[in-house]
């Protein structure tokens, strides 16, 4: 893709993501509720191959899926005193049972800590029965008073990963938090989506956590998509809940919690930072159809070469790619194209009268949109190579991308003029006073994102908002 169609492509990021989801079929976002999707079929099978890699890299960590209610009585909801005042008026209510009122309306999950809390005052008795690392993958609703988008801030969330784990030590739990940052990042670099990692201020962390580190990306019209966070709770939730535990020692503790989530946002973000004019482009292990296959038909050649095609069908499934035939005779083969490209499918090959004669295909890059014509005995080997090469080169190009829209300045001017360009995320030093950040995002128009925790830095210089000694850097974006 050239650079040229990436700004053009991202002038109009809006617009080309809510159309793409449609055209694409990947989510239908004209349900009669706002903030609600429908995931029809193709988008289903990406979200389903999205959360397998999430999924197998949690079971593969000790954690263990779990399925938990819906409902949140009002009087679990309200016991975290924090977090309730946070999230009680973006719940949604229910007060009726038919037309009955109830005596205790529910809430809908916003998110599950009390939901799960009662539960584990039940399980728990000992240190011998932690950690317990529990995850669920379910829908949660929030009544978001901010624009809705589709996948990106839905008011039923119907794609959410929330895991709740529970320790023994405040070592542990920080233990916890740190794997966790360790099994995000290899997630978001399986789906090749770059990321930043900073510690949110504290003004702007989960209700109820003692402190919230965020997954950041930037999106192709140079704002940030918080994609990921994970919290460390502390004893918040189990004094609120009365969660104990004998300790080694025999006394009573209250266990340290961690929770950490992920949403459909994942699933914008590995389709905005690939994709571009003519669609998504996925990567070879998202992608339902690694390869498609399309015969270019010629007068008296047509069966050869749907025969031909089939044969190479065969081939690349015996190699377990996931490929199929696209042998529709009523579209021409442009149609064809565009049709596979819009959805995002890595590779296609050709086949015409002249391949046919060659003993050849001519295999096509969803990526670069490079053409190469293969012999028919090297194909699975090509493919094989071409699919590796396409994830490497994906997450190469689009870490590069990120790398570059991230600007270390020394002036509020700067920052301002920056980001008021969509330029990406912006660097400053800071004194660390919550003063100083409020007045940063004023003077900016911004938010602050927080401080870097993936990189280390001896800060020395200036706060550049009150001139004193500075104890960090700081991240600044126009954030979704
Ligand atoms: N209980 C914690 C950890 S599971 C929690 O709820 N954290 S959260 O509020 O930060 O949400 C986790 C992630 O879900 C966020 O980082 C964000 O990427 C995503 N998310 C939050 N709200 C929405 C929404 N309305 N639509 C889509 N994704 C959302
Ligand atoms: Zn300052």
């Amino acid at each position: 893709m050239s650079t040229l169609e990436r700004k053009r492509w991202s002038k109009r990021y809006g617009e080309w993501f809510r159309n793409v989801l449609i055209e694409a079929g990947i989510m239908d976002y004209r349900y009669p509720i706002k903030g609600c999707g429908v995931w029809m079929p193709y988008g289903f099978k990406i979200r389903k191959n999205v959360f397998q890699i999430l999924r197998d890299l949690l079971d593969s960590t000790g954690h263990s899926e779990t399925l938990f209610p819906l409902m949140i009585p009002e009087t679990s909801l309200v016991k975290e005193s924090v977090h309730v005042k946070s999230f009680e008026e973006e719940c949604f209510w229910v007060t009726k049972g038919g037309l009955t009122p109830l005596k205790v309306k529910y809430a809908l999950r916003p998110t599950s800590e009390t939901v799960i809390a009662p539960m584990l005052k039940l399980w728990i008795r000992s240190h011998a029965d932690l950690p317990i690392r529990l995850y669920q993958i379910v829908n949660i609703f929030r009544y978001e008073t901010k624009a809705t988008r589709p996948l990106i801030r839905m008011r039923e969330v119907a794609s959410f990963k929330e895991a709740h784990t529970s320790h023994a030590t405040r070592e542990d739990a920080e233990a916890q938090v740190r794997e966790a940052v360790e099994v995000y990042k290899k997630f978001f670099n399986a789906i090749g989506v770059p990321y930043s990692i900073s510690q949110r201020p504290d003004w702007d962390k989960f209700a109820g956590a003692i402190y919230t580190l965020s997954f950041d990306m930037i999106t192709p019209d140079g704002r940030t998509l918080q994609i990921g966070t994970v919290h460390n709770l502390g004893q918040n939730f189990s004094k609120a809940f009365d969660i104990t535990f004998e300790t080694e020692k025999g006394m009573q503790g209250h266990v340290w919690q961690t929770c950490y989530g992920i949403s459909g946002r994942a699933i914008a973000a590995v389709l905005s930072v690939h994709g571009d004019d003519n669609g998504v482009v996925l990567p070879p292990n998202v992608a339902p159809i690694q390869v498609i296959v399309v015969p270019i038909p010629y007068k008296k050649k047509e069966r050869q070469i749907n025969q031909a095609c089939e044969s190479i069908g065969t081939t690349l499934l015996q190699a377990d790619l996931k490929v199929e035939l696209d042998l529709r005779a009523d579209l021409t083969p442009g149609s064809k194209f565009y049709y596979w490209e819009l959805r995002g499918i890595p590779l296609r090959i050709e086949v015409g009268p002249k391949d046919l004669e060659n003993n050849e295909a001519t295999i096509i890059r969803r990526d670069t949109l490079e053409k190469q014509t293969c012999k028919i005995n090297e194909l699975v080997e090509t493919v094989q190579k071409l699919i590796e090469k396409m994830t490497q080169d994906i997450q190469q190009r689009s870490w590069q991308w990120m790398k570059d829209r991230i600007h270390r300045v020394d002036s509020l001017e700067e920052a301002k003029q920056l980001l008021r360009k969509r330029a990406g995320i912006v660097e400053v030093l800071w004194c660390s006073h919550a003063e100083c950040g409020h007045q940063l995002e004023e003077a900016v128009d911004a938010r602050v994102l927080g401080v870097p925790t993936d990189t280390e830095e001896k800060v020395s210089g200036k706060c550049v908002v009150c001139g004193r000694r500075a104890e960090n850097v700081v991240r600044v974006a126009i954030a979704y």
